[in-house]
């Protein structure tokens, strides 16, 4: 029996990418430095020890990056913008860099002209190294809120007249856990003093965090006030956040999956859509928790036009564990009967699950309400690109393709049997580019990148990703 599934008109289907993976150039024109130059130009950071000073070179390469989006038929784009070229030091009293909004400004035209919507992220955790140095970067609430406030009118000013997509922050839960938490990204404080000679894991999570979300409500506040009645665009916040399914029935481990969905998203999410933090992270982190005052509250609650979601796999949920960041729970992906939930991608904390995907679908839509903004989806091929194989080999990504085909019947099953008001979706990555602390040794791209000569090779699941895109009626053939 065959289903006939279609997309509503006007979705927007794309491709992701985000400035300090793809950029390099970190030292021209101006740019200053962000705290992921410094991280990952420290020995011992990356797996391959490899920093973000040259990646697929796309500030020199930006027109031929342009010209495959085109190529590819797509009609938008999600791209970053980079604070530190905009301005170097960061602050709200250091010098704009012409030079820096000159980049973004031609890049947006350049887009336009190929009618390709932008859809902009303004901070994808490359914060500018000034302001870790001068007060220690999300951990000062008042300095970064205002010095975040300030860098986002600069952007609306400069390009609110042609960007009608905002994105506040990509993945705070990222900045705050693995920034502040494990240490494993910049700037990498932790009270694992094999890894940093500062910061405290028990307290500094939960305060970056809440500074990220009054810093993202600020933005949005003033984007409403001053820029949107003229501008007319939209504007919110992408969150990471997978699956999380119990492990088996039993209630403890229902419960369980609840609590894990509350530490990785509802952190993030019950503040910002619902007006609370979730009761659970009080029970479980106390006074460790801070909260909002009444004032803070209003500008936060309520303060994202849509539901940004980044989502790549599920996780199994088990009562019990002793992981604080992850609510005191275990994950796993082995099943009671030992068998895997599905494929493994190269980065350990990813498997190709679709199920998993309309189900997270679901659930948000259900407890949030809003149309969900698909910003990120994608899957990384173990040992991809290495030893002696041929670059036709290499761009036969099939593991990535049926991840894709998956992902795309669940989207269309949430929209057309689900009625999830689903907007967008944006495949991770355009490009194989800088897999933070992964370094290159992890590819996610549609795009293989041979990153001695920068040339760029079409994977077949860049080819799949345009022909779903076409087909004015997809269908799935159910057996
Ligand atoms: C996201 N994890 O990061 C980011 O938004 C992208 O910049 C990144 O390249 C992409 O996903 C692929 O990793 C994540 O440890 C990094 O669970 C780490 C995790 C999840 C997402």
């Amino acid at each position: 029996m065959a289903t006939p599934h279609s997309l509503p008109k006007d979705f927007i289907w794309g491709f992701a990418t985000a400035s300090f993976q793809i950029e390099g150039s970190t030292n021209v024109d101006g740019r200053g430095p962000s705290i992921w130059d410094e991280f990952s130009r420290t020995p011992g950071k990356t797996l391959d020890g490899k920093s973000g000073d040259h990646t697929t070179e796309s500030y020199k390469l930006w027109k031929e990056d342009i010209a495959l989006l085109s190529a590819y038929g797509v009609r938008s784009y999600r791209f970053s913008l980079s604070w530190s070229r905009i301005i170097p030091l960061g602050g709200r009293n250091d010098p704009v860099n012409p030079k820096g909004i000159e980049f973004y400004s031609k890049f947006i035209d350049e887009l336009l002209a190929h009618g390709i919507t932008p859809f902009v992220t303004l901070y994808h955790w490359d914060l500018p190294q000034g302001l870790q140095d001068r007060y220690n970067g999300w951990l000062n609430k008042d300095e970064v809120v205002k010095d975040f406030t300030n860098y986002t009118k600069i952007c609306f000013e400069a390009f609110g007249d042609r960007v009608k997509y905002w994105l506040t922050l990509n993945e705070p839960w990222c900045s705050s856990i693995l920034g502040h938490g494990r240490g494993v990204f910049a700037p990498g404080r932790s009270s694992d003093r094999s890894r940093s000679a500062e910061g405290d894991s028990s307290t500094e999570p939960w305060i970056v965090g809440h500074h990220l979300i009054l810093a993202h409500a600020h933005a949005v506040k003033l984007y409403r006030e001053e820029f949107k009645p003229l501008q007319k665009g939209q504007i919110g916040i992408t969150l990471n956040g997978d699956w999380a399914m119990p492990y088996d029935n039993t209630p403890e481990n229902i419960a369980a999956a609840q609590h894990a969905l509350d530490f990785a998203i509802g952190w993030y999410a019950d503040p910002v859509y619902l007006g609370f933090y979730p009761p659970y992270m009080r029970e479980v982190l106390g006074d460790r928790m801070p909260d909002f005052t009444q004032d803070e509250w209003s500008v936060v609650k309520g303060s994202s036009d849509f539901y940004g979601m980044n989502t790549y796999t599920t996780n199994l949920i088990k009562a019990g564990g002793s992981d604080e960041f992850q609510g005191n729970v275990d994950y796993t992906f082995t099943r009671p009967d030992g068998t895997q939930l599905g494929n493994q991608a190269q980065s350990g904390w990813l498997q190709d699950y679709p199920d998993g995907f309309r189900q997270l679908l679901n659930y948000i839509w259900k407890r949030y309400r809003l149309p969900i903004y698909v910003t990120e989806h994608g899957f990384s091929i173990k040992n991809e690109g290495e030893g002696d194989v041929s670059i036709e080999d290499i761009v036969r990504d099939y593991d990535r393709i049926h991840y894709y085909q998956g992902a795309t019947r669940a989207l269309f099953d949430a929209i057309n049997y689900d009625g999830v008001d689903i907007r967008s979706y944006f495949a991770w990555s355009l490009l194989d580019n800088f897999e933070w602390a992964e370094g290159f040794t992890t590819r996610f791209g549609v795009t293989y990148v041979d990153y001695k000569t920068q040339k760029r090779y079409p994977k077949d699941s860049a080819r799949f990703l345009i022909k779903v895109r076409l087909l004015p009626c997809f269908v799935v053939y159910d057996g």
